[in-house]
């Protein structure tokens, strides 16, 4: 295998669904558009339905298929596994792979446990005293304008850090006849829209704001209890996650924080939000107009002062300047692209890349401190 003048990485994935598509865009495409330490390879990727895995490697542009994911840990010519399933496999697919030797690119959230992401940690550490590497992928933190909102509030404009409000609000869930996939199974997904979507807020507050949660009091609802099993037959299994999750936080710096995901937001269809205030200004971000960041500043005083768009375009704004000319705008696509470039970069410079499995391991910790406190009617509930 060659990758011209940059040597190349073979990538095996597993799963190629939603986030199998997505991460296989981004691996074809990050080397044209970054300047990568490697060439990704695309070498196989695993799925249980030969037919199904085979047609998914011809469409996303995979050298071959297999319906065992070990078998992409024997294979000499992958370097790293990209692991694109749900919850309930990941940590025996990463741990195996670490501890085979592989990079690891791991989707969100890391675990369905505090217990597996903590195994999973462990493995990480392990391989990194080899030079392994994992990643897991909270790729929020790669949109430009939350990017650029990190590093405001780290070059200090907003000040100290008052109020977090974070939201993130779908509505693929309204309707009571959509069918029971594994995003509604406790035992495939850990959670519903907690650690589906709420995990992405976590992090992305956190991320930006330099801080770490300490505490929360939760509530949870699940609102539509069964659902219709399969295609037609009439059959209706139980809903065993949450629908919507809501809960107030402390953070280490002596922030309050409101955070609220659900999938029953009418009309809301991946708002991602998140408003910020801060001593010295605000920010305010939503996804569903990725390429603006709203900042307001408070040292141009009342008459001058109010939310100003910041159109993160720029060649000077994070990760925009691989891209296109100002005002040509990014997609959810490419956070994907600016994980891998990242991740890449780690892995040549031999550092942890950002976030790492300790850090999905702390957002994991958060989860079950929310599940906890939504158990317990809401009680204070401290984040190990
Ligand atoms: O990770 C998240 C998914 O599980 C995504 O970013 C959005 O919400 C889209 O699907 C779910």
């Amino acid at each position: 295998m060659s990758g011209g003048e940059r040597p190349a990485l073979g990538v095996g994935m597993v799963g190629h669904a939603f986030m199998g598509r997505v991460h296989s865009q981004a691996w074809r495409s990050v080397h044209a558009f970054f300047d990568v330490p490697y060439v990704p390879v695309m070498v196989a990727v695993a799925g249980r339905s030969r037919d199904r895995v085979r047609a998914a490697a011809d469409r996303l542009g995979w050298a071959s298929a297999e319906t065992d994911w070990k078998a992409l840990l024997r294979r000499d010519d992958i370097d790293l596994i990209d692991i694109c399933t749900p919850g309930d496999t990941h940590a025996e697919i990463a741990i195996a792979a670490l501890d085979a030797g592989k990079h690891v690119l791991c989707e969100k959230p890391l675990a369905n446990t505090v217990a597996e992401a903590e195994a999973m940690t462990a493995a990480a550490e392990r391989a990194a005293e080899r030079g392994v590497r994992a990643m897991v992928a909270f790729n929020y933190r790669r949109v430009p304008a939350i990017a650029l909102a990190r590093r405001l509030v780290a070059d200090g404009r907003l000040g100290a850090i008052r109020h977090v409000r974070a939201q993130y609000l779908q509505d693929w869930l309204t309707d009571p006849e959509q069918p029971l996939t594994w995003r509604l199974q406790r035992d495939k997904a850990g959670s519903g829209a907690l650690g589906d979507i709420g995990a992405h807020i976590i992090d992305a507050a956190q991320f930006i704001t330099g801080e770490r949660i300490t505490g929360v009091t939760a509530l949870t609802e699940t609102f539509v209890r069964e659902r219709p099993v399969g295609a037609g037959g009439g059959e209706r299994g139980p809903v065993t996650v949450d629908d919507a999750a809501l809960f107030l936080a402390r953070t280490t710096g002596g922030a309050v924080a409101a955070f609220e995901a659900t999938r029953f937001a009418t009309g809301r269809k991946n708002a991602l939000r998140i408003e910020i205030n801060g001593s010295k200004g605000s920010l305010a971000f939503d996804f569903e107009a990725m390429n603006e960041l709203w900042f307001h500043d408070a040292a141009l005083g009342d008459a001058e002062g109010g939310f100003r768009r910041i159109l993160v375009t720029e060649a000077d704004h994070p990760y925009a300047g691989a891209w296109w000319p100002p005002g040509h705008l990014l997609g959810y696509e490419h956070t994907f692209t600016h994980e891998i470039a990242d991740l890449l970069s780690a892995i040549a410079a031999g550092t942890d890349p950002s976030p790492s499995f300790a850090d999905g391991l702390q957002v994991q910790r958060v989860l079950a401190a929310v599940e906890a406190s939504a158990a317990a009617g809401g009680g204070w509930t401290p984040v190990p």
